[in-house]
């Protein structure tokens, strides 16, 4: 039986957090068992915030390592940067004009963002096209998500049934895929929001680059809570600081939360955080040790970003002649 699709990307915007390792990477790695895995290197993405060039470049070049780094295998699964497959673009204009304008404005993230950004550009209000672009080419199955993505993959799927419905079958509907342990780690001083690479206070994240020191350090000052005693459970709602460390913990170790709650009964968080700090910095360092034998080889990462083109532009074009044709812009 054909192997159902997976897709997904990942922004080249600087040095990579826990958060996307395990939100992203570490469950990338495990689908390509199961799926043909299809992974972009989201550089038009990126655009929606300034770049410059030299660490654009630098900054795809590191990610694709960091991705090599944690197992994805480019012999199995294809692995690309998105601008190198202009249909991306291509099908994200006709996407545009079969997208309401209401349905756009209502997305989280873009609200979010813009309290942030004060480069409003229309790039970071068509995001959510574009990604819909980026999954429809590939007639995409299944998308690891984040939480922080559902509603943009809830999109893609009406703007693939409003097209079908005019046009016929062209479109896969696409079905996410959540990962519950650790679709959203938090902030390691504000539990309360989402750890971002692109974040300007360092101690809110955990970048796969730390060292252990600065790893001691930044769990040493996690938020936890003042419970007394003090309390080692999954409880979001009431010990927010706790159970992202819990979450942190597990994805690291592969021992469950239930596992987790039960050995640090009766202990405080001073040993708890010392446990993570020992596993997470035998952790990065193992990975990054893998990272820098891949990052130093420039002329092998670029002959996967070559072959990963080519191999995705096949795809996407089968796809892109389809709506081109049902269009009517084939003549
Ligand atoms: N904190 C997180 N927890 C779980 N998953 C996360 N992801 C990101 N942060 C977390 C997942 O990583 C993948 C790639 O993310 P991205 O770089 O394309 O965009 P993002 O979600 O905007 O990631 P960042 O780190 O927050 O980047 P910036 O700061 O540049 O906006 C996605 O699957 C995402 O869910």
């Amino acid at each position: 039986m054909k192997k159902k699709i997976v897709f997904s990307g990942i922004q080249p915007t600087g040095l990579l957090t826990l958060g996307n390792y395990i939100g992203a990477l570490k469950q990338w790695k495990k689908l390509q068992k199961k799926y043909f895995c299809i992974y972009c290197i989201a550089d038009l993405h990126s655009l929606t915030i300034h770049q410059k060039k030299n660490i654009l470049n630098k900054n795809i070049l590191d990610v694709l390592a960091m991705c090599l780094a944690c197992g994805i295998n480019p012999e199995k699964s294809i692995i690309f940067i998105q601008s190198h497959v202009p249909q991306h673009s291509q099908l994200n204009w006709i996407l545009n004009c079969f997208t309401n304008f209401g349905e756009i404005k209502r997305m989280t993230q873009f609200k979010e963002k813009i309290f942030l950004n004060k480069n409003i550009n229309v790039g970071l209000f068509n995001y959510p096209i574009l990604m819909a672009a980026d999954i429809l080419l590939y007639q995409t199955n299944k998308v690891p998500v984040g939480k922080d993505q559902i509603q943009h993959i809830e999109l893609a799927r009406d703007i693939a049934y409003r097209f079908n419905k005019i046009y016929g079958n062209i479109f896969t509907i696409p079905e996410k895929i959540l990962n519950y342990n650790g679709s959203c780690i938090m902030s390691l001083i504000n539990p309360n929001k989402k750890m971002s690479k692109s974040d300007t206070n360092n101690n809110n994240i955990i970048s796969l680059f730390d060292n252990d020191s600065i790893i001691k350090q930044k769990i040493k000052n996690a938020v936890t809570d003042s419970n007394y005693p003090p309390i080692i459970k999954y409880d979001f709602k009431n010990k927010p600081g706790i159970s992202n460390l819990l979450v942190i913990l597990s994805n690291i170790t592969e021992f469950s939360i239930e596992k987790l709650e039960k050995d640090f009964q009766n202990k405080n968080y001073n040993s708890f955080k010392e446990s993570i700090v020992i596993n997470l910095c035998l952790f990065l360092n193992k990975l990054r040790k893998k990272y820098f034998f891949y990052r130093k080889n420039e002329k092998y990462l670029k002959s996967i970003i070559t072959n990963g083109a080519e191999k995705a532009k096949k795809y996407a074009n089968i796809t892109l002649k389809k709506v081109y044709n049902v269009i009517g812009l084939d003549i």
